[in-house]
């Protein structure tokens, strides 16, 4: 039995998503098709995360995956981009509207100020493989995840955090061969290479995630915000410094300094900050 106290927040058609004691679960669920992920699969995972990074009481998103497929046992976290809903001008949703949005999703793990970690319990391909790069974690299954990518081999590529993030972490030549080549890698090669934290019987995968997740609940909020947005903000140009520098807005409004500000602007009077000590 599960650690979690897991509750459903709501049903979807192409996921799951659950919260227990702080922590979320967002997990792909098409295993038939490898998890791979259409335009609806991609609103209902940008609606889950956005109420994740909304909701104060959750400190940690596990991504994750339903399986195995019912057709051949196999377990995968994500195959990327369903090719079925490929169209000559990319992705087209129930409209016909070329449509995948998967980087929203990429950037929203990215950018919100809670830890996201990616549980792997099969092929993590293609776009499934981008996103767990994005991720701030990846726990991977022992005797089923595979990792690899096929963006060059089916004409659809992430040129962005899947490739270029993914260099800062395995290093240039190991990344590009990963691209080069679109070979299969384990978990135990994945974390050799640094872009697995950990292998994990996949019988304990999930139980791991969670107590990874709940170790992380331990420490503090804002250190852990400021954290993710310090380790983000060299690679993410000016984006990255106006989410860091955003933070340090919020934490000066706690200040005496800023409430005289307001209270100056809003009496129409000069500020007084001559009591405000300059901390070296
Ligand atoms: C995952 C693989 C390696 C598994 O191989 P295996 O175990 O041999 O299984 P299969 O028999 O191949 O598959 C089982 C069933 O699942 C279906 N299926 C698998 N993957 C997909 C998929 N991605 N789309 C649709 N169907 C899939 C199979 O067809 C099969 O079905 P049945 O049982 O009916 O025959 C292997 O399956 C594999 O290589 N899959 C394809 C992986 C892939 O190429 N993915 C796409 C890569 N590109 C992206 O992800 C796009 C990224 C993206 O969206 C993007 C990124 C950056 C910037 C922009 C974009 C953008 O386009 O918006």
């Amino acid at each position: 039995m599960s650690k979690a106290n897991w509750k459903t927040v709501k049903e979807y058609q192409d996921i799951t998503y659950q919260k227990s004691d702080g922590v979320a679960r967002i997990a792909f669920n098409r295993p038939n098709v490898r998890n791979a992920f259409r335009p609806k699969t991609v609103a209902e995972l940008f609606e889950a995360f956005l109420d994740a990074r909304e909701d104060t009481s959750i400190g940690v998103v596990l991504l994750s995956a339903e399986g195995p497929s019912t057709k051949d046992g196999v377990y995968s976290f994500c195959s990327g981009g369903d090719q079925n809903a490929r169209g000559h001008q990319g992705y087209v949703d129930e409209e016909g509207m070329p449509r995948l949005n998967i980087l929203e999703v990429q950037r929203l793990i990215r950018f919100m100020p809670k830890v996201v970690i990616a549980v792997v319990p099969g092929w993590a391909v293609g776009g499934g493989h981008s996103l767990h790069v994005v991720c701030d974690l990846t726990l991977a299954s022992k005797e089923h995840a595979i990792f690899k990518q096929t963006d060059a081999d089916v004409t659809s590529f992430d040129g962005g955090y899947g490739s270029a993030y993914l260099a800062k972490m395995v290093g240039q030549k190991r990344a590009r061969e990963i691209f080069f080549l679109g070979r299969n890698y384990s978990a135990q090669d994945a974390y050799d290479m640094g872009m697995v934290n950990a292998v994990i019987p996949h019988e304990e995968l999930e139980d791991t995630a969670y107590d990874w997740a709940q170790e992380i609940l331990e420490k503090s909020p804002t250190s852990i915000k400021m954290l993710k947005f310090a380790f983000n903000a060299t690679d993410d140009g000016m984006v990255g410094q106006q989410i860091f520098a955003g933070e340090a807005t919020r934490l000066t409004y706690m200040t005496e300094e800023a409430k005289e500000g307001r209270n100056a602007f809003l009496e129409k009077r000069k500020p007084n900050f001559k009591d405000i000590k300059w901390i070296p």
